[in-house]
């Protein structure tokens, strides 16, 4: 008795010893040889965190100091293993099933690959599971044990049936399996699981029906179900025992039948999607009980009926989406009590339109928040309202295929926001409105109306002025003009500036200086002697830059000696100028330069001589008189020399200083333009611009204008090359 009695304490003993010694062995050990054949399963480590800090030399109690490890306080056990987004790859080895303490486990945002391995389900504990984010494949069964709380496996490739034995995990609240492959009908033992409070299943291949015992999980508040191929139909009672649902997300599936009124009882939905998928009948006046509702998309799918008034009780409504469908009868004027709406899609379906009748309601001006409106492939009638334009946040606007009739609305302009715009397809007319946002729209806005017209920019006729305009006679029309042309005048003087700015500005360089006609050479000593050493008796007249002399050269010949007077700034660019143009310009009814003299202290050049002065003269004088068909010819000889300058040469030159005292008429009265001092090339490249760049700030001569041959008309002002000439002093 005795000794057996012994022999059983010994083997009591014994056996205590080894047990604990192998527990003690069991402990840190384990779960540091663990950690280590995870650290040997990841292929690539291209933070090489772990690889540094997960030393395998280091005695087992440092394991805790890990990176990415947390132990328990009291028995030193690891309890939550970290390794998230540290662009881990590789598999995760049975060992990890040694981790017995092991409550967390976080993975997500690596590049794991492979299965869970079985050994998992040995881990009592497990209580949060996230391996989100990576490439998991094959089964999710090992992770269900009781004590789940938490199972994020969403984005990887999981696959096979979601297994009965879910239900196991009994305390589960959270499961995220969205965009993964699960195949085969959802279990209805998920119903059991009476925590549960977020089920997503979205983005997977689950068919059949949806299982009525998951409408009995009464804390649940989001159901993720979009994009499966999922039959059948919502029960009557869908939210009677769903008092906390929050968020529906059903779309892109097969499901049919009606949207069960009894929806109205999810009083805290904020979320209802059922797009794409085969519902009919109505939509429910019910839902306009879901006070917290903000999103209500129905779109792409056969409802019919009318878009029931009490919609405008969802003062929270931000995206508002029935597109897609057979809904008739009117926009209820109570859409305008729809104040935080961003999006409103009444329209377009890639098959079928609503049919959508009657005015648009005025009370839409109110939406200050929209951003997306359309009405498209609809049966509005009736014109759009000025209180569209109130719509501030407005970026896109389609009313297109509607009888909408009438005026676009001069107050859209002020929508900065507004980038897509179309109103195709309708019954509008009157102008397009062309300032604020209009200035980005095309044509392909507006195709297909009554009889829009406007800027020929949008491809519609011009507007003409209409007949009560018209009655307000020659009066208004003439002030219309009288404001034009003072309006033009201020643009062409502004241009001049910008154009002496850019003359000051701007060296010619090489390639705008044409090839140099070669001239006769006359040496300073003989203009000097010429023109009896620059005497007051042969001078004929002084302007801004110089003076012009009479000379009779040594061969007998009669010349006009124009000296430039070096001391005035700008002088020797208005030499550079003139002697550019006329050495390089011919024509009859320019004056004809002979020579040009040139050195460090003084520049003239050697014109032809004009006998009979210049047209200011002949205009001014008392005892000089020019008749009518003399006047006549003078005008056709500077509009020859305009047209060659204009267009003829081969860059076009502007002479910019056209008036009567720079027309100096020859023996036989015939006009020469003279006095290029600050007349500009233009390069071909720069025609474009004409309109704006031109002419230099001035007074207009009296009797300038007789010598235009179209003064300031838009032919001027529009056709290429065809300069609109300045005056300038
Ligand atoms: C591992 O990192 C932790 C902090 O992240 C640090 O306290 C520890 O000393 C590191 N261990 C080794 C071996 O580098
Ligand atoms: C794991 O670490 C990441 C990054 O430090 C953190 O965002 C996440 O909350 C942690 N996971 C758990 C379960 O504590
Ligand atoms: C841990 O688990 C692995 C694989 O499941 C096994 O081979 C090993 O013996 C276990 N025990 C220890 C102490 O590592
Ligand atoms: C994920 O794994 C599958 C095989 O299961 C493979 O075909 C695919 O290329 C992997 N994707 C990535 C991003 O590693
Ligand atoms: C898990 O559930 C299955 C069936 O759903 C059952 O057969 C099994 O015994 C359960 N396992 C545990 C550990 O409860
Ligand atoms: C969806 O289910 C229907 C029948 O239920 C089947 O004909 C169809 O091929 C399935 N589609 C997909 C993408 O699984
Ligand atoms: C809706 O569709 C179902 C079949 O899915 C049909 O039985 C029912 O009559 C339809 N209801 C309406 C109002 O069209
Ligand atoms: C649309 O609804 C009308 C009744 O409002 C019905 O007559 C028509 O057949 C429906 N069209 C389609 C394509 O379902
Ligand atoms: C809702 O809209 C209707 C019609 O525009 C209006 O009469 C009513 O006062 C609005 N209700 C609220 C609460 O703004
Ligand atoms: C509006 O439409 C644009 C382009 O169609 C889209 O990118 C944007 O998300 C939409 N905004 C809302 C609030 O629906
Ligand atoms: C026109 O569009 C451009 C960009 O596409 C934008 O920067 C500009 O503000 C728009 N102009 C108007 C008047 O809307
Ligand atoms: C769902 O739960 C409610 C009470 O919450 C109960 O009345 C009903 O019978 C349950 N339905 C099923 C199918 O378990």
């Amino acid at each position: 008795m005795d000794r057996t009695y012994s022999a059983l304490v010994v083997m009591h003993w014994v056996m205590m010893i080894t047990c604990c010694m192998s527990m003690k062995h069991t402990d840190i050990d384990t779960d540091q040889s663990a950690l280590l054949a995870l650290k040997y399963h990841i292929t690539s480590d291209s933070l090489q965190i772990l690889y540094k800090n997960w030393s395998s030399n280091a005695p087992s109690s440092a394991v805790c100091d890990w990176v990415g490890v947390q132990c328990g306080s009291r028995h030193r056990r690891v309890t939550a293993l970290n390794i998230s987004g540290m662009g881990l790859r590789g598999t995760v080895p049975p060992h990890l099933g040694n981790l017995s303490f092991l409550v967390s486990l976080d993975m997500r945002s690596n590049y794991f690959y492979g299965t869970v391995p079985r050994e998992l389900s040995r881990l009592p504990r497990l209580r949060f599971v996230r391996l989100s984010y990576n490439n998991f494949s094959g089964s999710i069964a090992p992770l269900f044990g009781t004590k789940l709380q938490y199972l994020d496996l969403s984005d990887n490739d999981f696959g096979g049936i979601i297994p009965s034995s879910i239900s196991n995990s009994s305390n589960l609240e959270v499961m995220f399996l969205q965009l993964n492959s699960f195949t085969g009908n959802i279990p209805k033992e998920i119903g059991n699981i009476q925590t549960l409070t977020v089920l997503d299943l979205q983005g997977n291949y689950l068919v059949g029906s949806i299982p009525s015992s998951i409408f009995n999980i009464s804390m649940l508040e989001v159901l993720g179900l979009t994009q499966n191929n999922l039959t059948g139909s919502l029960p009557n009672d869908i939210c009677h025992h769903l008092p906390n649902l929050k968020e529906f997300w059903f779309a892109a599936n097969q499901l049919s039948g009606q949207i069960p009124p009894s929806v109205s009882r999810c009083s805290q939905l904020r979320t209802l999607r059922l797009s794409f998928n085969n519902f009919n009948g109505s939509l429910p006046k019910e839902l306009g009980n879901l006070e917290m509702l903000e999103t209500l998309y129905v779109n792409k799918n056969n409802l019919q009926g009318t878009i029931p008034r009490e919609i405008g009780n969802l003062f929270n409504l931000r995206g508002f989406v029935i597109s897609g469908n057979n809904i008739s009868g009117p926009i209820p004027k109570e859409i305008g009590n729809l104040t935080m709406l961003t999006a409103l899609d009444l329209g377009f379906g890639l098959f079928t339109g609503n049919h959508i009748s009657g005015a648009i309601p005025n009370t839409l001006g109110a939406l200050l928040n929209l951003q997306n409106l359309s009405f498209a492939n609809n049966q509005l009638e009736g014109s759009l309202p000025e209180s569209l334009g109130n719509m501030v946040s407005l970026t896109s606007l389609n009313l297109s295929h509607n009888y909408l009739s009438g005026l676009i609305p001069k107050s859209l302009e002020a929508i900065s926001s507004l980038q897509v715009f179309d109103v195709s397809s309708n019954y509008l007319v009157g102008e397009i409105p062309s300032g604020g946002c209009f200035r980005n729209f095309t044509s392909k806005s507006f195709i297909s109306n009554a009889a829009l017209c406007g800027d020929p920019r949008f491809e519609v006729p011009p507007c003409k002025i209409s007949k009560k305009h018209r009655l307000y006679g020659k009066k208004l029309v003439s002030l219309i003009l009288i404001l034009a042309a003072i309006f033009i005048l201020v643009i062409v003087a502004l241009a001049c500036i910008f154009l002496v700015y850019l003359r000051k500005i701007k060296v010619p360089s090489p390639q705008d200086v044409p090839v140099v006609a070669s001239m006769e050479r006359i040496s300073y000593y003989e203009l000097l002697h010429a023109t009896n050493q620059l005497g007051e008796s042969n001078l004929l007249g002084s302007g801004s830059f110089g003076s012009v002399y009479k000379g009779i050269l040594n061969d007998g010949k009669v010349v006009a000696i124009k000296v430039f007077n070096l001391q005035l700034e700008g002088s020797l660019r208005h030499f550079d100028a003139e002697c550019k143009v006329l050495c390089n310009l011919r024509h009859r009814n320019l004056v004809k330069v002979i020579s040009s003299c040139s050195n460090q202290d003084f520049k003239a050049l050697v014109l032809v001589y004009m006998p009979n002065g210049s047209l200011e003269t002949w205009l001014y004088s008392h005892h000089l008189f020019l008749n009518m068909s003399k006047r006549l010819n003078i005008m056709i000889d500077v509009a020859y020399a305009l047209q060659y300058l204009h267009q003829e040469y081969l860059t076009p030159v502007i002479h910019c200083d056209l008036k009567p005292s720079n027309i100096l008429l020859d023996e036989n009265l015939v006009g020469h333009v003279s006095d290029f001092g600050i007349t500009k090339f233009l390069r071909m490249d720069e025609s474009s611009a004409l309109t704006k760049t031109l002419a230099t700030i001035g007074y207009i001569a009296p009797g300038t204008l007789y010598l235009e041959p179209k003064p300031f008309s838009f032919y001027h002002l529009t056709k290429p090359f065809a300069l609109v000439h300045c005056f300038c002093t």
